[in-house]
């Protein structure tokens, strides 16, 4: 019997593979976001860094200096700036983040994947919080199920992407990791329609002294140490799926939102409203008064078609089922 349960141990210990979470990018059930997907509506226009050192354990060997602020922020480009050992990035973005369906935000580092096994990649992982205050911050719940029995080093392995959740980081170079709202615990302090702030707070890595726990309390192993200037997570960018944008936000009188984008378009319209959108409809004019689209029902997230408009002025008109009504100007080029 000892030997058939000691034959189990080792066929599951074999099978790392076996995550319960999304694979790595490009492997099929993977959940990664390419910087140049459609679904991102704005990225971060402004990082607060607070650097970690190049080791936790000796800080007489300096902080991590690699990169400026500035390389978070924009598109996903493959430019980083390093963390170090818990070291933290506090983005901001033009207009909010709301909790849209699925995933809202996504971070990028430059984790690079195993030409040889796709499943596998070189990756260092942080911890994500967001705030709507700027003042009180709500962990998402990051799980790790990757082994603890051996540090892994600085250099030289790879870690399974399917064993992680929550974590930025998961996903290679180029591949954004989703993060949904849904997944924080409520917190009456936190507004899940305006968040203001994203946090990603390097996991130092270490399985010993200076471990980092996810919310199930299993230690996070990632490598360590990492003795350079480069040291800790490296931030890409943080792109946006569901933003507000404060600039073009239009308000009905019953306080529903709308963000519509972008403006002028070659293709697609966008039309996102927070609020209750029940009864809520639109109508896409000419100049001249021809009914171009609609109406349509305008829900949470509305796609409009134009590429078979000819180009030109339109107007767009948005009412509620009281009668308010938002009338904007929409270019199609
Ligand atoms: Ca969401
Ligand atoms: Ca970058």
């Amino acid at each position: 019997m000892k030997r058939f349960i000691f034959v189990i141990a080792a066929f599951l210990l074999a099978m790392p593979a076996w995550g319960q979470y999304a694979p790595q990018a490009g492997v099929p059930g993977s959940t990664a976001i390419s910087s140049s997907s459609s679904l991102f509506t704005g990225w971060a226009s402004a990082c607060t860094l607070q650097r970690g050192y190049i080791n936790i354990d000796s800080p007489s060997l300096g902080l991590a200096t690699y990169g400026t602020s500035l390389m978070a922020l924009g598109i996903a480009d493959h430019g980083v700036v390093s963390l170090g050992d818990s070291g933290v990035a506090d983005l901001t973005f033009p207009g909010y983040i709301y909790n849209g369906p699925g995933a809202d935000f996504a971070v990028f580092e430059n984790g690079f994947i195993n030409g040889a096994n796709d499943s596998q990649a070189f990756l260092e992982l942080a911890f994500v919080e967001v705030s709507s205050d700027g003042v009180n911050y709500a962990r998402f719940p990051a799980h790790s199920l990757t082994q603890v029995n051996t540090q892994i080093p600085g250099s030289g392995v790879y870690m399974y992407a399917n064993l992680l959740d929550n974590l930025a980081g998961k996903y290679g170079s180029g591949y954004g990791t989703p993060f949904d709202l849904d997944d924080v615990p409520a917190m009456a302090w936190l507004d899940k329609s305006r968040v203001t702030n994203v946090r990603v707070i390097d996991v130092v890595g270490a399985i010993g002294r200076h471990a980092a726990h996810d919310a199930a309390g299993n230690i996070i192993n990632d490598p360590y140490p990492t003795n350079f200037a480069t040291g800790g997570f490296d931030l890409d960018a943080v792109g946006v799926m569901h933003r507000l944008a404060n600039d073009g936000v239009q308000q009905l009188p019953n306080g529903i939102s709308l963000n519509i984008y972008p403006n002028p378009s070659a293709g697609s319209l966008f039309i996102d409203a927070v609020g209750n959108t029940e009864g809520l409809k639109g109508v896409l004019t000419s100049v001249t008064g021809t009914v171009a689209r609609g109406p349509f029902d305008v829900k949470e997230k509305t796609e409009i078609g134009l590429r078979d408009c000819p180009a030109g002025l339109y107007y767009l008109t948005i009412q509620d089922s009281n009668g308010n009504k938002w009338v904007g100007k929409v270019t199609r080029l």
